[in-house]
């Protein structure tokens, strides 16, 4: 991995050039993410597993990916679906042993990929043996790696759990309570106390030795807590506040951030992509610029659009205006400073297809028209599991349907609300983290050939449809224009302006119409979306050399302008 060396760049404000961010060795890269429960299952318990992975290694290298993040596979009691680590140190049996996870790192290596694994520190699971010993002797050494407090003084806050209800609760078997901002069986751990650190980056340390490439950073910002602990105004009916209020006035995260670094990923020149959602004003260049805490942080804004405090019920419709803005937002943010990872999807998300085309209009020249506006704007871009082949959202008919700890806590919030049960059912299933973690759609047989048994949580009916096996190769499909997408990043010709070049919104005035420069020392790309079902014109600023990508057959330039059909998406090569 060679990195370090000073990149000379367009800058995006003055236009000048400039010594600017130092390039990174993975930053011409393409990354995915793997949820292995519903990847691909090896054994046929129903369960996505390593050797399953490991088996489709070679479709991933069709594709054209080069970094795969797995969501957790340390053993758990799988409560959040892994996000509840029992022992930092062992693979959980369902998903395989500590042999197959040094082969899929090996085996990976050998066709020019690299893993990452998911880093879930804040918490871990009220299974692990810390929290035990902290149950069997609150007063003890272990009782200080968890938030406890005396249960006879009350709740010593008023925060909210991400998940619902108190952020406390009681400690079984003692008179003290301990603190969780997520579900009950993801205790907090206490970053304030060093032993807790240490302990942590030995186990980090421990896993780059095998030879990860990096990490995915989970929920991060939660592990400094505004202390000392205090209520703050209530937003809901229950009396509690939510989480985020809390980390607004949370000071001094980097002492940690900077420690975490210095004593580990440094060391290996990792890559790191941090979870954060609630980086405050001019914190951007502390986190991922040249010095920064993690490589690179992903960019959210598109998914808080049309979020509400209310609860995901009341969340509103995404229009290609919101969208536009938020991503226009987020690169006059970054600019050259650092580098963000992009994405429309992962797996606490509805399908990005289902949630930013509008309802009722998802159609394959959609989704590859979002495909590619996100793909080509400045950033390393994920693509999360069966995004490649347009995989949609499920409908859910009941809630015994779905298996997901935030969805069913959302679904009591609606009711509490108010709504009916199909009201909260349907209303949550739009949002459900569920829609993400249906088997991945390999073929047209019975379970979308994700097992040869029952796959822990119902396949999507349409896998008749949407599969791997129609797609590849067949010249029109998702899955082959998101080979296109990769193939003009890894391009030589290209490379240097996708990766690196400055981003200019073009005519963002113009409704339901998505097109930006991208622009390098000596070229000019030009990407055009046309956010809407209907044709409509579009001026161009110069002649076109060449249409490098195209998600229609057709291409009508007339003079200076374009006609531009429903959902096309073209990038350009301009003169
Ligand atoms: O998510 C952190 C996070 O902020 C989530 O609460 C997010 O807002 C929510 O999932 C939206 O529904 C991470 C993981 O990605 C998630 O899967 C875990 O459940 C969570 O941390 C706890 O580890
Ligand atoms: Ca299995």
């Amino acid at each position: 991995m060679s990195g370090g060396r000073r990149g000379s760049l367009v800058d995006n404000r003055t236009g000048q050039q400039e010594d600017t961010m130092k390039k990174q060795w993975w930053q011409n890269k393409t990354a995915y993410q793997i949820y292995p429960k519903s990847f691909y299952d090896s054994n046929g318990d129903g369960i996505g597993d390593l050797p399953g992975i490991i088996e489709k290694l070679d479709y991933l290298k069709y594709l054209g990916v080069d970094i795969l993040w797995l969501s957790p596979i340390y053993q758990s009691p799988l409560a959040d679906q892994g996000y509840d680590i029992s022992d930092y140190y062992q693979i959980d049996p369902r998903f395989g042993t500590m042999e197959d996870m040094d082969r899929l790192i090996k085996e990976a290596k050998s066709r020019g990929m690299y893993i990452l694994m998911d880093l879930v520190v804040n918490h871990c699971s009220d299974e692990h043996e810390w929290f035990k010993k902290a149950m069997a002797d609150p007063e003890g050494e272990y009782g200080n790696f968890f938030y406890l407090a005396d249960q006879k003084d009350g709740r010593p806050c008023n925060w909210r759990s991400y998940f619902g209800g108190s952020v406390w609760e009681p400690l079984p078997g003692t008179d003290k309570q301990y603190l969780h901002m997520f579900h009950k069986k993801q205790p907090d751990l206490n970053w304030e106390n060093p032993r807790v650190r240490r302990e942590i980056y030995k186990n980090i340390n421990w896993w780059l030795e095998k030879g990860l490439a990096g990490f995915r950073i989970d929920a991060i910002i939660n592990i400094k807590k505004a202390l000392p602990m205090q209520d703050y105004p209530a937003d809901r009916a229950d009396g509690l506040c939510a989480p985020d209020v809390m980390l607004s006035h949370a000071e001094g995260i980097g002492e940690f951030l900077k420690e975490m670094r210095d004593e580990t990923f440094r060391k290996y020149d990792a890559f790191t992509v941090g979870e954060v959602f609630n980086e405050k004003p001019g914190e951007l260049e502390q986190f991922i610029g040249d010095d920064g805490y993690f490589s690179s942080m992903f960019d959210f804004n598109e998914h808080l659009i049309g979020q509400d405090p209310r609860g995901s019920y009341a969340a509103k419709a995404v229009t290609a205006e919101q969208y536009k803005e938020a991503c226009f937002g987020a690169q006059e943010k970054i600019g050259d400073m650092g580098f963000y990872s992009t994405l429309i999807e992962n797996h606490d998300e509805p399908r990005g297809v289902s949630h930013f085309l509008p309802k009722g209009q998802v159609c394959e020249a959609g989704k590859k028209m979002l495909a590619g506006l996100y793909f080509m704007l400045r950033g390393l871009p994920f693509i999360y599991q069966g995004q490649e082949i347009g995989m949609e959202n499920v409908e859910f008919s009941s809630i015994d349907q779905v298996d997901d700890i935030s969805t069913r806590a959302e679904y009591q919030t609606a009711l509490d609300a108010g709504l009916s049960p199909e009201e909260a059912l349907a209303a949550v299933g739009e949002s459900s983290r569920d829609n993400a973690r249906t088997p991945m759609q390999w073929d047209d047989t019975l379970h979308a050939g994700f097992t040869a048994g029952q796959p822990w949580l119902k396949e999507n009916p349409n896998y008749v449809d949407i599969n791997v096996k129609d797609q590849m190769g067949r010249p029109d499909s998702v899955l082959e224009f998101y080979r296109s997408l990769i193939r003009l990043r890894k391009d030589e010709r290209y490379q240097d302006t996708v990766v690196y070049g400055s981003l200019q919104p073009y005519l963002r005035e113009q409704k339901n119409l998505m097109a930006y420069f991208r622009k390098g020392e000596t070229q000019t790309l030009l990407v055009i979306g046309n956010f809407q079902k209907d044709a409509q014109e579009v001026r161009l600023p110069g002649a076109v050399k060449h249409v490098l990508i195209n998600n229609l057959e057709s291409w009508k330039e007339e003079g200076s302008t374009v006609q531009m059909c429903g959902w096309q998406f073209v990038v350009l090569e301009m003169e």
